[in-house]
């Protein structure tokens, strides 16, 4: 086998000069960058198929950046974020820089993990051009080292995460089954709990990208029960993420592209091109789109599982519930949670749904949302146990809510399928929703630097290690402006710096981020 390895691995060389690390969410650059990287990564994850008995996964995909970049991530058998222990064995594969020296790596992870040969790696795509060449590329690795690759599919991120996990339980895992579980348990939900619901539109921006078709087939459905889809951005004009999606909606809070002639007032929500984030916002006719992000959403969801938790009886047996954000975490939504969801514990970690999950699963309930909104609500299994164990109608909500939510990783259907649910369990309106807190205002920009990974930190991303100084210029900024919070972060999804500001109002939130954003060219 070693000789084919090598004939594959020089099929598909290391372009040179090139240093692919592996990111927040695995591997990304411009397309053309890719086929040695996806190649790689697919003997790797068939490597981590055989060394666990179990089906892993690749999804192709760049999510919420532009058209001709792509990018691979990878995904475990319990159907999470590839394990942090071989994220280093990803970097020293992807970045050999002969096919020799990347053979080395095979047979050192063969070898570590006692791996016979590769096993199952099931790959899926989001509708970027640059797709099929590199699924084909992730087949060849694959199959380089023994393993089998499925028939790649079309599918959102979240679908692929979420039927890698069930294969693995021996459970029905196709996408009908996908859909079958979520718009089944919110059709439950919805006819126990909100059985006169009002008739509600919502106008989706699909981003151009593949969440587009996987909402097309689920407005049917929804329809039925009085949901009311409208997708736009469906990929048929428009370019991906481009001027719209979850991202720009969140970043910018101006109107996406598509939505020109959608009255102020309307209720929209925005997914990003893998159909992993979701935001929802309102527009207003200052041509401002009001925001509710994943902050707003976690609230939202920790609101209703209070509320669930509060009328059951025997309402004093503890469950445990978390709240996991990052340093993007609106500071008001954190001061919200802390004082009047006492029951709900928060915990910060980096950035990245990798941090987040992991920290959710310690909960009873763990509620995980990036501000960009991305999340999911995690329901432990020993406590969906004693669910099952006993009967009574918050038990079922309870269980049918943990069918709702991607167990595997965030997922914008899902995040629509509980905000709509619990806005109509809750018996409010998106006005209810937004006086729950008012976010502070706050600035996002992004700094482009020669060597980002220059810059390096601590305390969950809050504060700078390196470069040398530069934490005390920031805190100084900072020291000028009232409630003013700010923090820099290296994207791990972009060639950039992040800079993220947060002020009593606007103008200050702006003029702290650009004085920490010229800082940092200055540093860089
Ligand atoms: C990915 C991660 C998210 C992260 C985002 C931005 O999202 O899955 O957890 O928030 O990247 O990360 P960074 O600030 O490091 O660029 P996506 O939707 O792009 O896959």
């Amino acid at each position: 086998m070693p000789t084919d390895v090598l004939l594959q691995l020089n099929t598909y060389p290391l372009r040179e000069g090139l240093k692919p690390t592996y990111g927040t969410a695995g591997f990304r650059s411009v397309a053309d960058l890719l086929p040695s990287t996806v190649f790689r990564c697919g003997a790797l994850m068939a490597l981590r198929a055989g060394a666990l008995r179990q089906v892993t996964g690749i999804v192709i995909t760049a999510s919420h950046n532009p058209e001709q970049d792509n990018g691979v991530k990878l995904v475990d058998p319990s159907g999470n974020m590839l394990d942090s222990q071989w994220e280093n064995m990803a970097d020293a594969l992807a970045q050999a820089t002969t096919a020799e020296q990347a053979l080395r790596e095979v047979e050192l992870i063969k070898q570590t993990w006692a791996v016979g040969t590769g096993g199952t790696v099931m790959v899926a795509h989001d509708t970027r051009s640059s797709a099929l060449d590199l699924c084909k590329a992730a087949a060849a690795g694959i199959s380089a080292v023994g393993g089998t690759p499925e028939p790649a599919l079309l599918l959102t991120t979240p679908q692929l995460h979420w039927m890698v996990a069930r294969r693995n339980c021996c459970l029905p895992f196709s996408e009908v089954d996908y859909f079958q579980t979520l718009l089944g348990a919110f059709e439950q939900l919805r006819s126990s709990h909100c059985p006169s619901a009002k008739a509600q539109a919502l106008v989706v921006d699909a981003a151009n990208g593949v969440g587009a078709p996987k909402l097309a087939e689920a407005a049917g459905r929804l329809s039925d029960l009085g949901l009311n889809i409208n997708v736009i951005n469906s990929g048929t004009s428009g370019a991906l993420n481009a001027g719209c999606g979850a991202d720009f909606v969140q970043k910018e809070q101006a109107r996406p592209a598509g939505f020109e002639s959608i009255p102020s007032g309307m209720r929209c929500a925005s997914m990003d091109g893998d159909a992993d984030r979701l935001v929802y916002f309102v527009m207003r006719k200052s041509g401002h789109a009001q925001l509710f992000d994943g902050d707003r959403i976690a609230v939202l969801a920790a609101t209703l599982l209070d509320r669930i938790l509060h009328e059951r009886p025997g309402a004093d047996a503890s469950v445990r519930m978390g709240i996991v954000q990052t340093a993007y975490a609106n500071g008001s939504s954190t001061r919200y949670v802390r004082s009047r969801l006492t029951e709900c514990e928060v915990v910060m970690t980096p950035t990245g749904v990798k941090h987040l999950h992991h920290a959710a699963a310690a909960f009873d309930i763990g509620i995980y949302y990036e501000a960009n909104g991305h999340g999911t609500i995690l329901f432990k299994p020993s406590f969906l146990k004693t669910l099952t164990e006993g009967s009574g109608g918050w038990r079922t909500e309870m269980g049918l809510l943990s069918q709702v939510m991607n167990q595997a990783v965030g997922d914008a259907l899902s995040g629509l399928l509980l905000v709509e649910y619990a806005l109509c369990r809750l018996g409010w309106g998106l006005a209810q929703w937004t006086d729950l807190y008012t976010d502070l205002p706050s600035r996002q920009l992004k700094v482009a630097v020669p060597n980002r990974a220059a810059f390096t930190t601590t305390d969950a991303e809050t504060r700078l290690m390196t470069p040398r100084g530069l934490q005390c210029q920031v805190e100084a900024e900072v020291a000028k402006v009232s409630q003013g919070r700010c923090f820099v972060r290296p994207s791990g999804t972009e060639d950039v710096v992040r800079v993220y500001a947060e002020a009593e109002n606007q103008i200050a939130a702006d003029q702290l981020a650009k004085a920490v954003a010229s800082l940092v060219s200055e540093m860089a």
